[in-house]
């Protein structure tokens, strides 16, 4: 039986000899980044075995309690990139500070970013969790790198991508050639090449959203949402409702079957719950290469400038169509409320 399996590995290099200048220091990287993914896969598939679930007692940057497996994913992300020579500085959302790579390696000239294990409050009721990844250029000259490497627009990013440990475990990423999706086979070790150039639909069949939150949102969010829930069927046909509450598991979904999934800013969260350069940006680069489109509700994600490394921001991600009319409303409202533009006189 033909069998025509494309590793990671082989699609990697085959994306990289479109281009005759690439060092083949980034397709390494990424190879780096599986291998951890693979680490992490195998710990959270025995987890219920060797009793890791639960929490670590620490608590996090976010002041989260810091389940165990989020300590092993974020030590397994920095110890398999510290000493290749390929990165000069991280930075995650379990680390207050950014991490330079320590003296004893040679710092590279990448800068990465990643939510080692996001969603980890459902570890315990094994619902999925992931982690996302974002690739930036260093902009510092050389030595160790600095904050200047890590804070960066989404728009110069050079990869991005997540893992999400499910019923399967993916890994989908993109180099700004399309988005590829590569599931692990267990038996074998290895990503094999499941989902090449993944397109989400215009349109999605899904909203996803903690509607609870919904007394605590602006009246244009509260507006967008009825719309997507069907108020306004000539505008936008009404839509299911899916919320897993992990950010990776309902981005995927929407992903592949169309959707948009939004953390707005609420009287609680002003600034909305999601981390911009670990979580939105990264996710922005693979919905806009994947023909969808990421905002904060009206301005695109990828061109925000961050000011520091545990930023938030809302975000409203996913189908393109479905994006534009969450931002339609929100400038609709925002126009009613401002009252009418004052015409000039004639
Ligand atoms: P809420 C998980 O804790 C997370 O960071 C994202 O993965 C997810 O989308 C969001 O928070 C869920 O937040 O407030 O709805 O529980």
């Amino acid at each position: 039986m033909q069998t025509s399996v494309t590793t990671i590995d082989r699609f990697i290099n085959e994306q990289e000899d479109q281009y005759p200048a690439a060092t083949g220091e980034l397709s390494s990287l990424l190879y780096d980044i599986a291998l951890a993914a693979k680490l992490i896969a195998a710990a959270i598939r025995r987890a219920g075995l060797v009793n890791i679930l639960g929490t670590a007692g620490a608590q996090n940057v976010q002041g989260e309690e810091q389940q165990k497996l989020d300590v092993f994913a974020n030590e397994t992300i920095k110890n398999c990139l510290k000493h290749t020579g390929r990165v000069c500085v991280m930075g995650s959302e379990e680390d207050e500070d950014i991490i330079p790579v320590p003296t004893e390696y040679e710092a590279g000239k990448y800068a990465v970013l990643f939510d080692p294990l996001d969603g980890s409050s459902n570890i315990d009721v094994n619902s999925a969790v992931g982690t996302i990844f974002s690739i930036h250029r260093r902009r510092s000259i050389d030595g160790r790198g600095t904050s200047a490497d890590v804070l960066q627009p989404g728009c110069t990013q050079v990869a991005a991508g997540y893992v999400m440990y499910g019923s399967s475990t993916m890994l989908v990423y993109t180099t700004g050639q399309g988005v590829h999706g590569f599931t692990l086979d267990p038996t074998i070790g290895e990503f094999l090449l499941s989902h090449e150039r993944i397109v989400t639909p215009r349109i999605g069949k899904y909203y996803s959203v903690n509607e609870s939150n919904f007394g605590r949102w602006d009246k244009g969010t509260q507006t967008a949402v009825r719309g997507l829930k069907g108020d306004t069927p000539d505008v936008v046909a009404p839509k299911n409702s899916r919320y897993i509450g992990s950010l990776v598991a309902d981005f995927h979904r929407n992903l592949i079957t169309g959707g948009v999934f939004l953390y707005p800013a609420d009287a609680r969260n002003p600034d909305g719950k999601l981390r911009l350069l670990y979580e939105a940006s990264p996710m922005a680069f693979i919905a806009e290469q994947a023909q969808g489109s990421a905002t904060d509700g009206m301005n695109r994600i990828l061109d925000i400038v961050p000011l520091n490394l545990h930023q938030r921001v809302p975000l409203v991600i996913g189908s393109r169509e479905d994006v534009g009319f969450v931002a339609d409303t929100l400038r609709r409202v925002a126009q009613r409320a401002s009252g009418p533009i004052a015409q000039p006189a004639l």
